[in-house]
């Protein structure tokens, strides 16, 4: 078979009634955008992109409160230049920045709205560990025009007409959904695009393996104390079989496995985390992950709701996320529901 690339992929979505001809730019200009954070990231000690951003004396901060490496730096960077001006978006939002960055003057404004995490997974940047990028994309409510308010980007992640992420790891890949189906795309290095690799992935509904940090397990809420516990337990305890444990924290390389063999990846509550409402944020990681992850036959939930239906308060808003195989993200929100 001759290999399907991402432009004739989205060309022949956007004839089958799936996305216009503004979201398919959209996306290649982010698959293009991704491309030369692979290019940077590949670089790595020689290309001067390890470390922090900022200098020794004062390390640079995001509105997250955390360090920023200067890798999340150069890749917010390369995607907020890469969508500037092709006329499709009205406003992008991302993980590193306070608020909204608008279109500028020069460009027409489009219906769009663009929110990414630029570099997923920071910490393992310096130990040559896969990172990636997260993206979501939402239309402009209607009858909006001008300048983006941040509150038209308050919607739920049900909304969303497109979500994906990039791994950029031993090869890189992009892994996209428009909404119906998810869909992987290799990187072809030599003839730099991307090709279509795994059509319609579909994650196991069962599962033995499970994804979390078990350095918090002090921390967390008594039912997903009791819930890993029995995982732990294995072939003895109530589950009847022994689990495997898989924890890369990049979120983007745990959920990739999953989507690859089956799994179940958790970022729960815990009384460290508890003021900011979790972890993750919903708006640049579990919203477009879950979207990712429910087209592929699999669930997600904050183990009280579908993550997806949240109605969200804040662009930086944190959620609590159990995602995965179905069967398994059912049975751990059942200790929930129990509790
Ligand atoms: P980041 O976007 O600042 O890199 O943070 C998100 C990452 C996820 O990729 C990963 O699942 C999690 O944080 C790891 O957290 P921890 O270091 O607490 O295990
Ligand atoms: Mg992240």
């Amino acid at each position: 078979m001759k290999p399907v690339s991402l432009t004739q992929y989205l060309t022949e979505e956007r004839r089958a009634g799936y996305g216009d001809t503004d979201l398919i730019q959209l996306l290649e200009i982010v698959a293009r955008a991704c491309k030369r954070i692979a290019v940077a990231t590949g670089k790595g000690a020689l290309g001067g992109v390890l470390g922090e951003a900022g200098t020794a004396d004062s390390i640079s901060m995001n509105i997250q409160g955390e360090a920023q490496k200067k890798l999340d730096v150069i890749s917010n960077e390369i995607l907020l230049d890469a969508n500037a001006w092709g006329g499709h978006l009205a406003a992008c939002a991302s993980e590193e920045m306070e608020h909204p960055q608008q279109i500028p003057d020069a460009y027409p404004r489009g219906g769009y709205l663009l929110l990414f995490d630029p570099l997923d997974g920071s910490s393992n940047i310096d130990v040559n560990i896969s990172v990636g990028t997260i993206f979501s994309v939402l239309k402009r409510p209607g009858g909006h025009r001008g300048k983006v308010d941040t509150s038209e980007f308050l919607q739920p992640g049900t909304n969303q007409v497109a979500a994906g992420y990039v791994v950029y790891g031993s090869c890189t890949l992009l892994v996209l959904t428009l909404g119906h189906g998810t869909h992987v795309f290799t990187l072809d290095r030599e003839a730099g695009s991307f090709i279509l690799t795994r059509r319609d992935v579909q994650i196991p509904e069962d599962t033995s393996e499970f994804a979390i940090n078990m350095s918090n397990q002090r921390f967390w809420e008594a039912p997903m104390q009791r819930y890993i516990g029995d995982l732990l337990a294995g072939k003895e305890g109530p589950r009847g079989r022994d689990f495997n444990m898989r924890w890369v924290a990049s979120m983007v390389a745990d959920v990739h496995r999953i989507l690859t063999r089956g799994g179940i990846f958790s970022y729960p509550l815990d009384s460290k985390i508890k003021a900011k409402g979790g972890k993750l944020r919903l708006m640049y990681e579990a919203n477009p992950m879950s979207f990712i992850v429910e087209q592929a036959g699999g669930a997600a939930s904050t183990g009280r709701g579908r993550i997806m239906e949240v109605q969200p308060e804040g662009l930086h808003q944190r959620v609590p996320v159990i995602l995965g195989s179905k069967n398994e993200v059912k049975a751990a929100v059942q200790y929930h529901t129990d509790a």
